[in-house]
Formats: structure tokens, C-alpha cells, sequence
């Protein structure tokens, strides 16, 4: 299988590890490259990190942490029970339960296998196992529960590195009429966005529906509809039935995605090295800003302490020189320093007065915090932003 690489993005930390005071020296680096895979036109990490550096039992990231996603979780969850009417449901990756949550009146489980988020669901009372999604983890899963009519993951899949065992042991755990739901960032957007920080350690894959119709080839599930989302600025939601379902009519939608990312160049090297190119002007650009407002002495912080802004800020050289604190509402990541780049994170309690500037680290939920922040705005108050392109807002 030829793989090639196209982008380097430098040494990077785990984005998870936020630093508590008194430690910030003791951190493990790895070089952050992206690479192409010719034959299933995927594309992935060239390095993989080991997963228990990133998935323990200080996991920092809550799914529920914004309104934007526990709304969307609630809809999804009605919408499933209409479309599906699922007497049984697993979810991999449960993270504290904004989805499983709606279904506790069925059979429901969840796989979660940092142990702080698994201790939320079981105080929800939502049988999960705090493991990592293999086969034999499949096998226990379907010896003591049975099979599921609802298979849901959403930004868990791209976070696995084996994708024939993931795919495998979810085949394992579907009934012959079920159906899988993967939910992850799109390819297609983070190349038109030139959002290059959906690229972390963490996502050892970002997905083109391509790719994933080309690795799922070898397996019994097929792809048969497709949803676009906003969330996490830009995702697919992405339905597999078991190949031997005839009951379940295949989309016109997959056929439509599918020849659009091909118009696009989704399968085509070039492509990615075209991205290369502006990852790197994107870089350049940001940096002039942050240059640009310290010389004018502009007081300026971050907002949302994302995994995706460790890559923005370690890529960029963009440290506790430039922005003076971050600004986040989860109460694990409060008090604690971003990976790498050293910035105290603060809890959110409004924007203070003399607050000039703000990088926004959660771009992605840009609506909800601009509706948020209006009377900062209001007094002259203004974002920065490196998405579509590096400009203050
Ligand atoms: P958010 C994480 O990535 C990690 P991150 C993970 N690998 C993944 O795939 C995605 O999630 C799904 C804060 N915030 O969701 C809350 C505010 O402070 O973009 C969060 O810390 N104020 C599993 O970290 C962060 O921003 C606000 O008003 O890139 C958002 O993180 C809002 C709306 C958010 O995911």
C-alpha cells in the first residue's frame, strides 16, 4: 500500500495534556505529518500516538460542554427512534452520555474507555465498558447483550487506528436489519476551510466519505445515506446497513457525495499538496496578526481551549507571548496550561473589559459565541480567526 507524505505541521504535544502549574516542562513531543494513501485514498497521521497517552482517565474534552451539541445530540436521538425505532442501541466513544442518555428506557451500552467519562454514564445508569473498541471487546459484548439494532460513533471512528478491526467488530455487534452511524469531521470541508487543525493526534484519520466507501468495500456494511452537519465545522453523518438488507433503499445522496468529491480532487495527490500550500501562507498570515496587535500592545486572549487550537498554536509558534489566557467553559481544563504553547486557561465568566482580542479556538461554534458575545463585540471588542483565512472579526 503507497503512502505519501504531503504536509509536515512540526512537533506537537498531546493535545489532551493540559498541563497542571509546576509541570509544564515534563511534555512528550512527536512530529505532527499528514500522509496519502494511494489505493483507498485515505488520509491519515504518518505517526500514530498510543492510545492510552491520550484516552485515560483525565480525559478533559465533554461532548456537552456547548448548547449547539447537546441540542443537536437530543435531535438526532428523536430522529433515530422515528426513522429506526431501535429497541437496542450501542454507542463507541458514549463520552458523558449527551447521546446514549436519550435511550436509557432500552438496551443500551455504551464504550468509553477513558474512565472519568465512563463514571459519568454509570451514575447515569447506563451499563458501559471502559475499554478500547476491538473484537474481543465485541465478542464480550455480544455474548452477555446480544446484537444491536443501532450502532452509533460520532468523532470516536477517526480516533481508531485499526480501522479493519473497528469495522469488523462492529459488523460483529449488528443485527442482520441494523444500522451503524458514524459521525465525523469531513474531509471535504477541512480542505475547503483550510481548517488544518481538524489534524491531531487524536484524529489519526479525517475522513472523505471516498475513503470511507473504499476501505468499507471489503467489509458486509454499505453505505446507503449521508447527512451533512455544521457541527465541529463541517462533519458527515454517515448511515451502513449490512450488505445482505435489501429492505433498506441506497440514497441518491451517496452517489451525488460521492461524484462531488471527486469534482473536488478528494482522491488526487495534488489536491493535498495544494493544501499544503495554503496551510503554510494560513500560517504566515496568522502570525503577521498576532506580530501586528503585541506591537500595538493589544490585550489579547483565547477563546475555547480546543484540541484543534493545540495544533494552530504549536504550528504557528503562537504562545503565552501572544495570548495571555484562554477563556473556556469546561470545568476540567480550568486552571490547568494548553499543551505546548503553556497558555493558563481560565473559567469562563464572561470576557473581561480590558479584553481587546480574541482567538478563536472554538471557531467552530463561532454562531453560538458571537450570539453570546455581543456586548463585547458591542464595544469594539473583536475575534480572531484562522478559518477560512487568517482575519479579525
Ligand atoms: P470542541 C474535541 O475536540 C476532542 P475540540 C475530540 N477528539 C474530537 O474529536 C472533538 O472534540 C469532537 C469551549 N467553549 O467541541 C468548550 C467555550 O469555552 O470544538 C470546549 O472546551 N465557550 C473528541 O476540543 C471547546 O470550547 C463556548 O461558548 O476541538 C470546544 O471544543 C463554547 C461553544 C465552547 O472540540
Amino acid at each position: 500500500m503507497k503512502k505519501i507524505n504531503f504536509l509536515n505541521l512540526g512537533r506537537h504535544p498531546i493535545t489532551n495534556n493540559f498541563l497542571k502549574r509546576g509541570n509544564p516542562h515534563k511534555e512528550f513531543f512527536y512530529h505532527l505529518k499528514l500522509i496519502y494513501h494511494k489505493d483507498t485514498k485515505l488520509i491519515s497521521l504518518k505517526n500514530f500516538i498510543q492510545p492510552n497517552k491520550m484516552f485515560n482517565n483525565k480525559y478533559a474534552h465533554r461532548a456537552s460542554a456547548s448548547s449547539t451539541m447537546r441540542a443537536a445530540y437530543k435531535n438526532l436521538a428523536e430522529n433515530i427512534k422515528k426513522r429506526f425505532n431501535p429497541q437496542s442501541v450501542l454507542e463507541i466513544g458514549s463520552n458523558d452520555g449527551v447521546f446514549i442518555k436519550h435511550f436509557s428506557n432500552l438496551k443500551s451500552i455504551g464504550v468509553e474507555p477513558c474512565k472519568n467519562l465512563a463514571e459519568i454514564t454509570l451514575k447515569m445508569k447506563i451499563k458501559t465498558y471502559d475499554k478500547f473498541w476491538t473484537n474481543k471487546l465485541s465478542n464480550e459484548i455480544v455474548r452477555k447483550h446480544g446484537k444491536f439494532d443501532v450502532i452509533y460513533s460520532a468523532n470516536t471512528i477517526s480516533h481508531i487506528h485499526d480501522l479493519k478491526e473497528t469495522f469488523k467488530a462492529i459488523e460483529n455487534c449488528l443485527n442482520p436489519w441494523g444500522v451503524f452511524i458514524l459521525e465525523d469531521p469531513s474531509l471535504l470541508k477541512s480542505l475547503q476551510k483550510v481548517s488544518y487543525d481538524q489534524f491531531y493526534d487524536e484524529h489519526a484519520y479525517v475522513f472523505s466519505i471516498t475513503a470511507l466507501n473504499n476501505i468499507t468495500k471489503k467489509t458486509s456494511l454499505k453505505l446507503f445515506d449521508i447527512e451533512e452537519l455544521e457541527t465541529h465545522g463541517g462533519s458527515n453523518r454517515i448511515y451502513f446497513k449490512k450488505a445482505g438488507n435489501k429492505n433498506v433503499k441506497i440514497s441518491k445522496k451517496v452517489s451525488k457525495h460521492l461524484l462531488n468529491e471527486k469534482k473536488f480532487g478528494v482522491g488526487k495527490l495534488k489536491t493535498y499538496q495544494k493544501f499544503a500550500k495554503k496551510v503554510k501562507k494560513s500560517k504566515i498570515e496568522l502570525i503577521q496578526i498576532f506580530k501586528k496587535l503585541k506591537k500595538l500592545k493589544k490585550n489579547i486572549i483565547g477563546y475555547g481551549a480546543t484540541y484543534k487550537s493545540s495544533t494552530v498554536l504549536n504550528f504557528c509558534k503562537i504562545d503565552n507571548k501572544y495570548i495571555k489566557y484562554f477563556l473556556d467553559t469546561t470545568p476540567t481544563k480550568a486552571g490547568k496550561y494548553t499543551p505546548g504553547t503553556h497558555i493558563l486557561i481560565k473559567k469562563y465568566k464572561g470576557i473581561p473589559n480590558d479584553v481587546d482580542y480574541a482567538f478563536l479556538g472554538a471557531w467552530n461554534f463561532k454562531d453560538e459565541i458571537f450570539k453570546k458575545e455581543k456586548a463585547f463585540r458591542k464595544r469594539g471588542g473583536k475575534f480572531i480567526t484562522h478559518v477560512p483565512s487568517p482575519r479579525i472579526i
